[in-house]
């Protein structure tokens, strides 16, 4: 039998030589452990609203919601709670079984996070695992969101620690774990991963998954985005990532992080069904669902049921 007992001691040279492995063998590896826990045929389903939208100050080169950006995007305000709950039960009714709102904060302040507490509270209460991404939270404010019943805690290394300047000035690689520590020790399940696509080089891409691998426990969820190119940031414009070095990504982080979900997110829109297809094979078996994400566009409901279809993938029942 296959041991999929979670390992934390990865080392960097192991991780390198995956991604180096001839593609069957790297792909033949990552199924091994995939179907050693998981259903290969499931994917779960997460659908994503954005409660507050744009004019974040950090400076994120990828972000279209930066405000030292000028994409067009319109700022708002954060949402109603009743606008949440319209749009939480539209997306429970389309299969969702886990819902993730997006804030566009460095941080939150206080009197923020009571009125995100609330919105988890009323999302639980249909029946939906939650998940939130606000920024940077302290000690007391992941207790807070713990009381409140938050499942999953959003919050990215999104790339290695050597190319994480060249990303972003206004805040540390540090700052992250600190902030990945803080949920962990609160009792929030993690939800943690990164981007690539954005110039990076391969190394940074191991570097990246060798930190995901080596926190002391595995994040439940590891979300891998493809840049989302946006007119405005100043990734814009940037090569494309070969879409085999994505999947090699992700069949990586399958085989060192085997009971974690590893989810396809952001860049599905740009990818061909062949090119989502290697991905599941890979091991990923979580998409974000619904024609958004945050602000960027994701495939539509017709096209990803299709999809579904025509690879006889079924959506992953909630656990329990
Ligand atoms: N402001 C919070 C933060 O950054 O922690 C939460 C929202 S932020 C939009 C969540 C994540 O979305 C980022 O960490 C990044 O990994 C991902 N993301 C943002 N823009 C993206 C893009 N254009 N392409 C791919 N991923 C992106
Ligand atoms: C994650 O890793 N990807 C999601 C979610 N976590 C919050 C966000 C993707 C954002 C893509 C760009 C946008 O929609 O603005
Ligand atoms: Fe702000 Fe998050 Fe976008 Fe960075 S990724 S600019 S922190 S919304």
């Amino acid at each position: 039998m296959l041991d999929t007992t979670p390992r934390n001691d990865w080392t960097r040279p192991e991780i390198a030589a995956l991604f180096d492995l001839p593609f069957a063998d790297l792909i033949f590896r990552a199924q091994g452990v995939h179907r050693a826990v998981f259903d290969p045929n499931q994917v779960q389903i997460s659908t994503l609203l954005s409660i507050k939208t744009g004019g974040c100050p950090e400076d994120c080169a990828y972000c279209p919601q930066s405000a030292h950006h000028q994409t067009g995007l319109k700022a708002t305000k954060l949402m109603e709670f009743e606008e949440v709950m319209a749009q939480a039960t539209a997306a429970r009714a389309a299969g969702a079984t886990r819902y993730c709102m997006g804030a566009a904060w460095r941080n939150p302040k206080n009197h923020e996070l009571d009125q995100v507490c609330r919105m988890v509270e009323g999302v639980n209460a249909l029946g939906m695992e939650t998940c939130v991404t606000l920024g940077m939270l302290t000690a007391g404010q992941s207790r807070r969101l713990k009381e409140a019943g938050l499942d999953y805690y959003n919050h990215n290394i999104d790339t290695s620690e050597g190319y994480y300047g060249q990303v972003i000035t206004t805040r540390g690689f540090a700052d992250r774990l600190e902030t990945l520590a803080h949920v962990r020790e609160a009792g929030i399940a993690v939800c943690c991963g990164g981007i690539v696509g954005m110039g990076e080089t391969r190394d940074d891409r191991v570097g990246m998954i060798l930190t995901l691998a080596t926190l002391p426990r595995h994040p439940e969820s590891v979300p891998i985005n493809l840049l989302t190119q946006i007119a405005g940031t100043r990734l814009h414009g940037i090569e494309t990532l070969d879409t085999l070095e994505l999947v090699r990504t992700i069949a990586a982080a399958r085989i060192v992080m085997p009971r974690s979900m590893v989810r396809l997110s952001a860049g599905r829109e740009g990818l061909s069904d062949e090119g989502q297809a290697l991905c599941f094979l890979a091991g990923a078996n979580s998409i974000f669902f619904g024609a958004k994400l945050l602000t960027a566009a994701n495939p539509g409901e017709d096209r990803d049921t299709a999809l579904f279809e025509k690879l006889k993938i079924t959506p992953m029942p909630l656990a329990g």
